[in-house]
């Protein structure tokens, strides 16, 4: 039997997805369009950007890369996502715990691992689980976790396809096509609410997304967000778009060199709802986002965002973005920003590769290098080896929670903004709830630095190797 690659069928899903989405959620499709635009206009203005990105084999899969968001409800339903995302090459990267935000979610992201499957394709799921377990009211909670038990979000051909790819090792050309209809279905928005409008009231005073999560029959993808090289630029003409975006970009200034990821939504659709009884109502689930990626932080680097993001949003106003961005980039001067600095003083990751130079003495092969770090160096100094920043894969927990928070309505909002300056951050309510994350999922959640540390190890050996051959 043949089978198409994993790649293949996520390139697939991602595409299917997006179609859909833009069918549900029409601002969607502008948005699109937006962000290609200013994405043209970016690389046509800065040709070394361009270049950058076509050394980095990025250029090809800017037009299809974009995360999107669910919100599950069960131990099961986390474990059984879990195995579809598999049938992708989707693997759980990253752990993000939103309490410590007042959001009642912890999280992961699926997405792919490897450069080669990340260059093809690198879609990503954000996937958070509901903590029922945060819900005061002993009746209510024993009420919801009835609800979430007596659904199932997977269609009996989806999960039937799971099993089959996972005994044979893979899908056939006519399999993955048959998984990607039948998967899209569990990501399906649904005009009709599993209960009558007072449970919905009830679960939705307790927490709006405890109703956004228990309440229907799936988990609605909430959001597709595309990646543009100039988030200031689409955040200023969005509103002449007719789309209004949320106060301010979440996560780290403008700068020469980007790191990590910025961020910005637009509020959530108010959409009509039909509940148990044929009563109507409202929801509001639905929203767009986009982000401009960076290069990934060690480490190291990754405390010196955190203490600075701190500082930045003890002062910062969170109703303003001209001002908040004046704030960041005033407490982030001590961030540096040239790219020899970032690599010297170990803030970001790199990977290193052989410039003509340095291919030609690889083939002399003379070199004598005394130790990796010092040697490395001295080969960039030479001008054998060129490096160049990883860019950031996965998300930021402080920017998740303002993004959750800009979807909340506005008593919530400002109850939220209270705990702003509490830093959430993975690990700081101990290990307890990652390990029942981790239970549930029936498997270790990847670290994510761990990834950019291999690569970089990798492109090092493989540079050091070349230039010190048959010594
Ligand atoms: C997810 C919010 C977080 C991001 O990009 O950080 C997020 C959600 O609202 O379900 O999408
Ligand atoms: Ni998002």
């Amino acid at each position: 039997m043949s089978f198409v690659s994993s790649d293949t069928i996520r390139d697939r899903f991602s595409q299917a997805m997006s179609t859909m989405y833009q069918q549900e959620v029409p601002q969607y499709g502008t948005l699109l369009t937006l962000v290609a635009e200013v994405n043209e206009a970016t690389l046509a203005a800065q040709p070394a950007l361009k270049t950058e990105l076509e050394n980095r084999g990025e250029l090809e899969r800017l037009n299809v890369e974009r995360h999107g968001a669910i919100r599950l409800g069960t131990a099961a339903e986390l474990h059984m996502m879990g195995r579809l995302f598999a049938v992708m090459g989707m693997e759980p990267v990253g752990y993000y715990d939103l309490s410590a935000a007042a959001v009642p979610v912890h999280s992961t992201a699926f997405r792919p691992v490897s450069t080669q499957a990340l260059n093809r394709n690198p879609f990503r799921i954000f996937t958070s689980w509901l903590r029922l377990e945060l819900i005061e009211d002993p009746a209510l909670r024993e009420h919801a976790a009835q609800i979430l038990a007596a659904r199932d979000i997977f269609t009996p051909g989806v999960k039937t396809l799971i099993e089959q790819c996972e005994q044979q090792g893979g899908l056939t050309d006519e399999e993955a096509h048959h998984f990607v209809t039948e998967a899209l279905e569990t990501f399906r928005w649904h005009q009709t609410a599993t209960v009558d409008l007072p449970t919905y009231q009830a679960l939705h005073d307790e927490h709006r997304l405890i109703a956004d999560v228990v309440c229907f029959k799936g988990p609605h993808i909430n959001h597709l967000t595309p990646r543009t090289l100039d988030i200031d630029e689409v955040q200023r003409l969005m509103p002449a778009h007719g789309i209004q975006p949320k106060a301010i970009i979440e996560g780290p200034p403008r700068r020469q060199h980007p790191i990590l990821l910025r961020q910005t939504s637009f509020q959530a659709l108010q959409e009509s709802i039909e509940f148990k009884g044929h009563q109507q109502g409202a929801h509001t689930a639905r929203f767009g986002e986009i982000e401009q990626r960076g290069m990934a932080l060690t480490g190291k680097g990754r405390e010196l965002y955190d203490q600075l993001l701190g500082q930045a949003r003890q002062q910062a106003p969170h109703n303003d973005n001209v001002a908040h961005q004046k704030i960041l980039a005033d407490v982030f001067r001590d961030f540096p920003d040239d790219l020899d600095t970032l690599r010297r003083q170990g803030l970001a990751f790199f990977e290193y590769q052989l410039t003509d130079k340095g291919l030609a003495q690889a083939a002399a092969s003379t070199a004598t290098p005394a130790t990796t770090e010092v040697s490395m160096e001295a080969f960039i100094e030479a001008g054998w080896v060129k490096a160049s920043p990883l860019i950031y894969e996965d998300f930021l927990p402080v920017s998740a929670a303002g993004i959750f928070q800009s979807n909340l309505s506005d008593q919530q909002h400002n109850r939220d903004q209270q705990h702003d300056s509490d830093q959430p951050r993975a690990g700081h309510h101990g290990n307890a709830s990652r390990d029942v994350f981790e239970a549930a999922l029936g498997r270790p959640i990847i670290d994510e630095l761990s990834l950019y540390a291999k690569r970089q190890a990798h492109s090092a050996q493989a540079v050091i190797e070349a230039l010190t051959e048959g010594r």
